[in-house]
């Protein structure tokens, strides 16, 4: 390479890593400005204050008492998201994505208390306007146990045959796909069910068209009153499998 070329390129070279801030001729690391994980469109632990800060948009708190701190329940890391409401409240969290038509989510959920009557949203793929794929547990089984539904297309499916209880850890994965079939899966292991029952959730709903981009965790409405904790969220253009980000 002749030599006015070669200082062309390191001039060039020595102006694209610069950043504010830096220190000239600083190399920058290159996991800083890195995605947190390959794939995932949210990678959310909840570690450290606040959030991960893992995407782009961050997170709402739409209302109810939103704990993204909290330490004493977690599955993952030291912290998880705790969403608790009493009172005749209502408790909504979010954070958006690049939109797309069809998305797959991940979440691990735990109920401290759970006193519902009526539909609450552990996980929901929405848009600004529509759900469009939700995991729901219903609110007309006797506590400690509930109803798990799916929710598409406008309206919620058949219950699960298998009810789910209070102080435990489950994994949960769903699917969205615009006018196709959705799943919700939801397990105490973290091996993604296949068929529901004994033990495991699976169940399918035609969604409607249309996109999402956003994910609503653990909303609850003006009839429930409880606690539930988050971690571990993804959220994926592409399947995803067992026990993901352990
Ligand atoms: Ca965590
Ligand atoms: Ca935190």
């Amino acid at each position: 390479m002749k030599t006015l070329a070669r200082y062309a390129l390191c001039f060039a070279a020595s102006v694209l890593v610069y950043a504010p801030g830096m220190v000239r001729g600083q190399i920058i690391n290159p996991y800083r400005y890195a995605a947190p994980s390959a794939g995932y469109l949210i990678n959310e632990d909840f570690e450290g204050t606040g959030y991960d800060n893992s995407n782009e948009n961050g997170w709402v708190e739409v209302s109810g008492n939103v704990l993204e701190d909290q330490t004493t329940y977690k599955a993952k890391g030291s912290q998880a998201l705790e969403l608790s409401i009493s009172g005749g409240a209502s408790g909504e969290v979010y954070a958006t994505f690049t939109s797309g038509t069809t998305m797959y989510a991940f979440a691990r959920f735990y109920f401290v208390t759970h006193n519902s009557a009526a539909a609450m949203g552990i996980i929901a793929l929405r848009n600004s306007t529509t759900t469009m794929a939700a995991l729901l547990v219903d609110g007309t089984e006797a506590l400690p146990t509930t109803q798990v539904k799916i929710f598409a297309n406008g309206s919620a499916g058949s219950a699960s045959a298998t009810r789910l209880s209070t102080a435990t850890w489950y994994y949960a994965w769903i699917k969205f796909v615009s006018g196709g079939e959705c799943y919700v899966a939801v397990s105490a292991s973290s091996t993604r069910p296949t068929a529901d029952g004994g033990g495991n959730v699976y169940l399918t709903k035609t969604a409607a068209s249309g996109s999402v981009d956003r994910i609503r965790l653990a909303h609850q409405g003006t009839s429930i009153s409880g606690t539930t904790i988050i971690d571990n969220v993804l959220v994926s253009s592409a399947e995803i499998g067992n026990n993901p980000e352990p």
